[in-house]
């Protein structure tokens, strides 16, 4: 019945070249003109012509010939399956790759219809064969075909050297065949059936493509992101190519865009397990949110409308941003983990760690921008705004703990932030510095070639005020430092760069920190840590190690830094003394000149020291023994400083006793 014509094989040639002649004669003349001339009605010759444009200039409609639009001519049918899904038809999509790259999408939907068209045609041979005809059908759902690219099936059709489609429906089976979009098998009942849905076999054309074969992981890619984005829907990737096996993958999460989140996080550390899920109805528009924390600092957000990824943004995202910033700001002052002197948390901040799906069904979405793909809805702004900050504040008063966590880790963000504009700020200014104030505590040198030039780190003002007096101040730098330094281990940017001590070292050594550190503008090529050789000496060595480790480094890998080895005892024996650096070597050397008539003194400090024997001991090149700290293996040392410089007491000790891992022996 609906099988009105049925052509020989050599009348399908025959329309086939009549469809080539009318494609030359079109270039020249009206349609008009070839409508009377030719056998086709104004109706075929539209059909033709709009085929004929998609085969001659296919990048307009699928965007590349290439690998690109290849795997497009899937995602295109698979659309129309899931179009019939978000109408609520289907919930099962299959999609096989056979062994001639040809590819079956089988969806159990409505079917495309099947009843005449004023046309006199099927409307399934309508919309295969007419662009943009699928929706004349059809009602206004959420579409997905339709939406970016949806171009229609019409178009997979036109590029494919053929194109075998059966429907299910009304009772019964259907079947039409169509080469490069014509068709070459009317529509004929090829069966009863009570099942429901269509099944679209093709061919890409090889005259059209450039790139020919299907690679399983791009498609695998598109029709998971599809199961994720439409939850409860099952897809199937079958890959028959392989003689060995078959290759099927299924695709169905019950978790939606939550399964989404998790699996974008899938190898990350996560702050809240559980992914923070919401939606909300606005009239006709849907907004799905799902929102997971992890521990790293990358911000990581997907939007999507109608299925259809918005790499651009828009509206949407923008309603989204602002909602989570207030609602965070918000919360964080109700429960005072902002105060009220504190300056509110950015919209950076808050996302620091953020890996997010907002997925949007839209009844007509506008896309602009370069790729077509932002939102340009100016209603839709508002609606993501009050359905997030709906959703984000009863999360965060029904989830107190995991939204601290949240919060500190935004809090954090802030920090950081600040102090990298300060640091920016810092070495803005730092030229300034360099010239006309060098910290008033620095006693320099009066050589003005770094290389020959030393900085000594002294702790303690009597300890400066020796070392001022006894060196060499030719070349030797003191500065004195009061107090222990901050432990920058436990601090963010902001309050390292607080710290006196630091800013003061900076200031002195001219490298500038971090990021910006610049070794050529060392202004001494020795950095010499003097500290007191007890336990707080050798911590406030530890932190300010510490501090150009983690700030300064190239001054360790290039060997710049050393520690000063002033004697633990003096030995004094008439008008002769020895100093001696150890327990050891006093035990040797008081073997070696006897007990009697000795006095031994151990030194509690620097500052025990007069200015000469200072010299003489520790600051003399001639006689001085200092130990060169050195990398051996900078991710071991790494290590090292965080287990040093954390919260654990016991290894810090131990490496305070033992710091031969870090510093090697060098005489100088
Ligand atoms: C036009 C109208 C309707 C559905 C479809 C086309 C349709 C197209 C494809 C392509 C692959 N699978 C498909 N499933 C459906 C609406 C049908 C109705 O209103 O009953």
């Amino acid at each position: 019945m609906m099988d009105k014509e049925n052509l020989t094989p050599e009348q399908e040639a025959d329309k086939e070249l009549d469809f080539e002649n009318v494609e030359i004669h079109m270039d020249e003349k009206s349609a008009e003109v070839s409508a009377v001339e030719g056998d086709y009605g104004a109706e075929q010759i539209q059909i033709l012509e709009g085929l004929e444009a998609v085969r001659k200039r296919p990048g307009m409609y699928i965007g590349s010939t290439s690998e690109r639009g290849l795997h497009h001519l899937v995602y295109e049918v698979v659309d129309n399956s899931i179009d019939e899904a978000l109408a609520g038809y289907c919930t099962h999509i299959e999609v096989t790759i056979h062994k001639d790259n040809s590819v079956t999408v089988v969806d159990d939907g409505r079917g495309i219809p099947v009843d005449m068209h004023e046309s006199g045609k099927p409307a399934v041979e309508v919309v295969l064969t007419v662009l943009h005809a699928g929706g004349k059908f059809g009602g206004d759902g959420y579409k997905v075909s339709g939406g970016l690219h949806g171009v229609g099936v019409s178009v997979v059709n036109a590029l494919s050297s053929f194109m075998d489609v059966e429907v299910r429906r009304d009772g019964h089976a259907y079947a039409i065949s169509f080469a490069r979009g014509i068709t070459s098998k009317n529509l004929t009942v090829i069966g009863d059936t009570d099942a429901s849905g269509t099944k679209v076999h093709f061919l890409p054309d090889t005259n059209i493509f450039t790139d020919t074969v299907y690679h399983f992981d791009i498609l695998k890619h598109r029709l998971r992101e599809l199961a994720f984005l439409n939850k409860g829907i099952t897809i199937t990737l079958t890959d028959e190519r392989d003689e060995e096996k078959e290759h099927k993958e299924i695709f169905f999460y019950e978790g939606g865009i939550s399964s989404f989140v998790k699996h974008l996080n899938r190898k990350k550390e996560v702050i809240n397990p559980e992914p923070v899920y919401f939606n909300g109805t606005k009239d006709t528009t849907v907004v799905e949110i799902a929102m997971q924390y992890n521990d790293s600092y990358v911000e990581n957000i997907y939007s999507f409308v109608n299925n259809i990824n918005t790499e651009e943004g828009g509206t949407h995202l923008a309603g989204f941003k602002i909602a989570l910033t207030r609602a965070a700001n918000d919360f964080a002052r109700k429960q005072g983990v902002l105060k009220s002197s504190d300056e509110n948390l950015s919209g950076e901040d808050v996302r620091e760690g953020l890996t997010c799906v907002i997925s949007l069904k839209i009844r007509e979405p506008q896309f602009e921008g370069q790729t077509k793909t932002k939102l340009g809805n100016s209603e839709i702004r508002g609606i993501v705004d009050s359905i997030v900050t709906e959703g984000l504040s009863e999360y965060f008063e029904e989830n107190p703990a995991i939204t601290k966590k949240i919060l500190e880790k935004s809090i954090m963000a802030a920090r950081a932030r600040e102090a990298a504009r300060k640091a920016r700020e810092l070495t803005r200014r730092k030229n300034a510095l360099e010239i006309s104030s060098l910290p008033g505590k620095l006693a320099d040198c009066s050589v003005k070639d770094p290389a020959q030039a030393e900085i000594y780190i002294v702790e303690g003002d009597s300890a400066g005020g020796s070392a001022k007096q006894g060196r060499d101040r030719r070349f030797q730098a003191i500065l004195p430092l009061r107090g222990k330094i901050l432990n920058v281990e436990k601090a963010r940017l902001d309050r390292i760069f607080g710290n006196a001590e630091i800013r003061t070292m900076i200031t002195a050594f001219g490298n500038g920190i971090g990021e910006e550190f610049d070794l050529d503008k060392s202004r001494y090529h020795k950095i010499i840590i003097m500290t007191d050789a007890d336990v707080d000496g050798a911590h406030i060595r530890t932190l300010l190690l510490t501090f150009f480790y983690r700030y300064m480094k190239p001054l360790i890998e290039h060997g710049r830094v050393y520690i000063a080895q002033p004697p633990l005892y003096q030995i004094r024996k008439g008008k002769q003394h020895w100093y001696t650096y150890s327990d050891n070597e006093l035990a040797q050397k008081l073997t070696e000149v006897g007990r009697d008539n000795i006095l031994v003194q151990r030194y509690k400090g620097l500052g025990e020291m007069n200015p000469e024997q200072l010299w003489e001991t520790t600051m003399n090149p001639e006689g001085r023994t200092m130990l060169r700290v050195d990398m051996q293996d900078a991710e071991d040392a790494d290590d090292l400083f965080t287990v040093l410089m954390g919260d654990k007491v016991e290894p810090r000790r131990q490496f305070i006793e033992e710091h031969a891992n870090l510093v090697r022996n060098l005489d100088i």
